[in-house]
């Protein structure tokens, strides 16, 4: 019997070094434990509402913060299916932000919480969470950011504390193992930390059930 994929999340505010460290551990279980592995990200920028999200992101459009919200969730519920199919059949997947950057980005505008979090229920949870923290001053000097909206320190300290007052190891996040990595260090020394995480991890995953996020 084939042994199921591990849906293994990175989380965290923008500039920590996600992108890199899911790229980092997508090779890593790739090219040393040899398992099949494929990285996703969120928002998929490239299905229709994904095109709507990208083109709200880069200033093109407004949007009512509740719609957009919504638009973000559906952005994950279509991705659904694919993902318990990778899941079943085995391939690991390593995905940069999910329900978690969903709800506390919206909850940083002073949108409710649990209203954030409700559409949620019901998705695919993950079975580990890299959730890849610094200072929110040492971020913003890790060069200019992009541009986008939301990239603004101010902003962004109020998701970095969504996070890590509401988010992180708390009970709406229950079964799932959120790991706190000190994210302003060497790319090298981050990715040894994480690999050696999930290879003490991995086997004992497979061998329970996908769950579901409640
Ligand atoms: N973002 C991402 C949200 O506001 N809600 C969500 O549900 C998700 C998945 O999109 N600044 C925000 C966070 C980012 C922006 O993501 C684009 P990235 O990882 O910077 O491409
Ligand atoms: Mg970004």
């Amino acid at each position: 019997m084939i042994k199921r994929g591990l849906f293994i999340l990175f989380e965290g505010v923008d500039r920590v070094g996600k992108s890199t460290q899911v790229q980092a551990l997508t090779n890593h279980i790739s090219n040393v434990q040899k398992l099949q592995t494929k990285s996703l990200r969120f928002p998929d920028r490239t299905t229709p509402i994904g095109q709507i999200i990208n083109q709200y992101l880069q200033n093109a459009t407004n949007m009512d913060d509740r719609a957009l919200h919504l638009l973000f969730s559906s952005n994950r519920w279509e991705a659904r299916d694919s993902i318990l199919e990778l899941l079943n059949n085995g391939t690991n997947i390593v995905v940069d932000r999910y329900s978690y950057s969903g709800v506390a980005y919206s909850a940083a505008k002073g949108i409710d919480f649990d209203w954030c979090y409700a559409c949620e229920k019901g998705l695919p949870k993950p079975d580990l969470i890299f959730y890849l923290t610094m200072s929110s001053e040492d971020a913003t000097k890790r060069g200019e950011y992009g541009g986008e909206r939301y990239e603004k320190l101010d902003f962004q300290k109020k998701i970095k504390q969504i996070y890590e007052e509401k988010l992180v190891d708390q009970p709406n996040s229950k079964q799932t193992t959120w790991k706190i990595i000190n994210a302003n260090r060497p790319i090298d020394e981050i990715s040894n930390e994480i690999s050696s995480i999930f290879d003490s991890e991995f086997k004992n995953i497979q061998s329970s059930p996908i769950g579901k996020l409640e």
